[in-house]
């Protein structure tokens, strides 16, 4: 009986999260580790609704993260999607917001020809985002301008090594 009671009660707070999650207007992926909004927001709005939650715009740190993100959200991903990389105030260095680790733009996974820079209509591209390209299966990094507001990734924050 104590068993069902502990169970039910797990089950009322997993509906309860998902409740509050909703109502946040995030959409839980992989057990609740990573969650994609259902709104749009501008880069640095979208990384510090992340950390208000005390989660963190999602980094991509390992090959794993690439195929686990991009897998997860599947279907459910938007032709873009901010993630937390980006190279404000220190142009074609590009870091990842979270780990502050910094990636080369010669890293894996950007678009063929990304990181362009700049916009066709040359505005600064800092932001470094998902992109689904019409035509193409494949979903890669491009950088784009931080103030366009697209839907956004926050992750678990990994607790720190004791
Ligand atoms: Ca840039
Ligand atoms: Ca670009």
């Amino acid at each position: 009986m104590k068993v069902l009671a502990f169970l039910l009660a797990a089950l009322a707070a997993a509906s309860a999260n998902d409740a509050i999650l909703a109502e946040l207007g995030l959409i839980p992926f992989n057990g609740g580790q990573y969650l994609l909004s259902s709104f749009n927001a501008s880069w640095v709005d979208a990384s510090n609704f992340c950390k208000s939650i005390g989660f963190a715009l999602v980094d991509i740190d390992t090959e794993e993260d690439h195929v686990t993100v991009t897998d997860v959200f599947g279907a459910a991903i938007p032709d873009r999607v901010w993630i937390g990389g980006t190279d404000l105030g220190r142009e074609g260095s590009f870091y990842w917001g979270q780990s502050l680790r910094d990636f080369s733009p010669n890293e894996t996974y950007w678009h063929e020809g990304e990181p362009s820079g700049t916009s066709l209509h040359g505005i600064k591209e800092d932001c470094v985002q998902y992109r689904r390209l019409v035509n193409d299966t494949e979903v890669l990094w491009n950088d784009a301008p931080c103030e366009l507001k697209y839907q956004f990734i926050c992750e678990v924050v990994p607790a720190p090594c004791a």
